[in-house]
């Protein structure tokens, strides 16, 4: 057992003694929180267990101090809210680092700072930001515990609602500490919300600081936050290592950590096929993974909804894990009409960030139901009504939940080996210029269009929503190392997966027409996409060769009762000459401003080719 299971208040300074005694923990870690305890100065420490009784207590002590609400448990039993402050609700781009020895490791697209000057910056900040607060030490596995492809890491953080959101989203407590030994990697990771407490002050229900900083050092594996309780600036299993970090283990030691969601579909004739997909965050990730096909036969099973770590097996093939343990999806836009599977998730166990409160202490949001309550208290606790002016949800406000409550759940998602990857697929919000659907010709080519994938930004990140900007593989925020050298790396990977390399397509939901509205109706009536893709794999179907890729003969595609027009499925599935050279000649700058001197010579080659079949269109 341990002997600081407590939740103490009290002021008491910590000792090196405060670690678990009856637990074998490793030299090196003990030595780095005894390090972290120096600098940050808690008034306590606390060794997570991961256990249901631990997860209670900081519940309940959170609902004491006002940092969550309980829900009515008649309506969402064991279930919370969390408003936070105002100025922290999504990923800070701009205060992200990337803290390789020379800038041109981290790239042009990442903000770079030198290791040691950032460390000795950031040490001013940490020094005695803990005071007043417990501090905890969270041991995590990303992936099942001690699974081929998992990897594992200790977060040491001061925020109880991280701890909380880390139990339900990684695989938490002494499992883990097990694995942490000298000789098996693991990576520190150290979050403060920057906020100390001097003696009587009374605390704030969601604690931050204004100077926000998301460092990741790549070279020694270490990730430092500061300043954010967000779960993409805190949750730092999620984003910082199981893509940030990760990208550059997978780089070094040749694998993949990627920016999707993974699925198992099975066609009507029960055949089995493994799907990963790309998208940047809030354009539907999470939608697909719980996808409700409306054509008949076909069944689709969730495994991932945001991030894919994938390594070819022992027989050549893509295998793939989703190394989360929970979803951390986005509330606006999910529900009955549009992800009754997302809804049915969360029925309880689940903790909510910046929806709305309904009088009778459940959740609400836009898009959950068709009708609003005739009253809530918005996202701030404010009075909200129909008539109000502001969303009552943030429009990034968030679900947290495991994935085991999904109805949707595949039974291998856990599988330590991970499932065979049999395509991937690479989406974005792009009103115009890409079609609905097209397959790559080969490997190079798909690298190609995950390169100068684009998107509209969204709510996820602070920052202008709707502006179109290149998100290369989803990953734009994402990678940590240089993009020209990420791109590489996927041409390697091809090279060592050969015939075996997944085909890949590129989609898109979100094709607007002259008037300005969505012609695909998305959501369920994207399995037929999908039947599309896999009757692809299956040679079933045939694919019109373009300069774009391989594109669905019109009668082949199942449009039946959605009441599109023949110019519909004609923008849908055609290639607009003028709108594509216009995006060679931007995606010509575009690959210049990552480094003309780093850019694989294969893609400029692709370039060139979807240039000269343009051309002769
Ligand atoms: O970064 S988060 O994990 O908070 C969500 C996202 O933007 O994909
Ligand atoms: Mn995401």
């Amino acid at each position: 057992t341990y002997p600081t299971r407590v939740d103490s208040v009290g002021s008491r300074p910590a000792r090196a003694s405060e670690t678990p005694t009856t637990l074998r923990i490793d030299a090196g870690l003990a030595a780095w929180i005894a390090d972290v305890t120096a600098l940050t100065e808690p008034s306590n420490v606390v060794w997570c267990d991961g256990s249901t009784a631990e997860y209670d207590l900081l519940t309940k002590a959170m609902v004491a101090q006002g940092t969550l609400i309980r829900l009515n448990p008649e309506w969402r039993p064991n279930s919370f809210l969390a408003r936070s402050d105002p100025a922290d609700v999504a990923r800070v781009e701009d205060r992200t680092f990337i803290c390789s020895t020379t800038e041109i490791d981290a790239g042009p697209t990442n903000n770079w700072r030198e290791p040691a000057e950032m460390k000795a910056e950031l040490t001013t900040h940490f020094r005695g930001s803990m005071r007043g607060r417990t501090m905890y030490v969270v041991p995590f596995s990303m992936g099942p515990v001690g699974g081929p492809l998992s990897q594992v890491g200790v977060q040491v953080t001061d925020s109880p609602y991280v701890v909380v959101s880390m139990a339900l989203m990684t695989r938490i407590g002494t499992d883990v500490l097990n694995l942490i030994t000298d000789d098996a990697p693991w990576v520190p990771a150290l979050h403060s919300v920057g906020a100390p407490l001097t003696p009587g002050a009374v605390d704030v229900a969601w604690p931050h600081n204004a100077s926000k900083y998301i460092a990741h050092f790549p070279e020694t594996r270490e990730i430092w936050s500061f300043g954010s309780g967000y779960g993409g600036n805190a949750l730092l299993g999620k984003k910082c290592f199981a893509l940030r970090i990760a990208s550059v283990m997978a780089r070094d030691e040749g694998w993949m950590a990627e920016h999707m969601l993974l699925v198992k579909i099975t066609s009507p004739e029960g055949r089995v096929y493994h799907v990963a997909a790309a998208f940047p965050s809030a354009c539907g990730k999470t939608n697909l993974a719980m996808l409700k096909p409306t054509v008949p036969g076909w069944k689709v099973e969730t495994i991932g909804d945001d991030i894919v770590w994938m390594r070819p097996g022992p027989d050549g093939k893509l295998r793939a894990i989703n190394p989360e343990r929970g979803f951390f999806g986005v509330a606006p836009g999910t529900g009955i009409e549009t992800n009754q599977t997302a809804v049915d998730t969360m029925w309880g166990n689940t903790i909510f960030t910046n929806v709305a409160l309904r009088d009778d202490g459940d959740v609400w949001w836009e898009g959950l139901t068709p009708t609003p309550p005739a009253h809530l208290l918005d996202w701030q606790g404010n009075d909200w009504t129909p008539a109000s002016s502001t969303p009552a949800a943030h429009p990034n406000a968030r679900f947290t939940v495991t994935a085991d409550q999904c109805p949707s759940i595949a039974e291998e998602w856990e599988s330590p080996e991970g499932v065979v990857v049999d395509a991937i697929l690479f989406g974005g919000r792009r009103p115009s210029t890409v079609p609905l659907v097209a397959q790559s010709k080969n490997w190079a080519h798909g690298v190609f269009v995950g390169a100068t994938m684009a998107s509209e930004t969204t709510a996820a990140a602070a920052g202008a929503v709707g502006r179109l900007r290149h998100d290369p593989f989803a990953m734009l925020p994402f990678v940590g190392y240089n993009m020209a050298d990420y791109f590489q790396h996927w041409l390697d990977m091809g090279d060592v997966l050969g015939e075996n390399a997944p085909p890949i397509f590129q989609v898109n939901w979100f094709r607007k027409n002259d008037a300005g509205s969505y012609i695909w109706p998305g959501f369920s009536e994207n399995s037929r996409v999908v039947e599309w893709i896999i009757r692809r794999l299956e040679g079933d179907v045939a694919a019109r060769q373009t300069p774009i890729g391989g594109l669905p003969l019109v009668h082949e595609l199942n449009v039946e009762g959605l009441g599109l027009s023949d110019s519909d499925v004609a923008t849908l599935t055609g290639v607009d000459k003028a709108a594509w050279l216009a995006e060679a000649d931007e995606t010509a700058t575009y690959f210049d401003s990552l480094g003309a001197d780093r850019m694989p010579e294969t893609l400029m080659t692709e370039l060139a080719r979807l240039r000269a079949g343009l051309a002769k269109l």
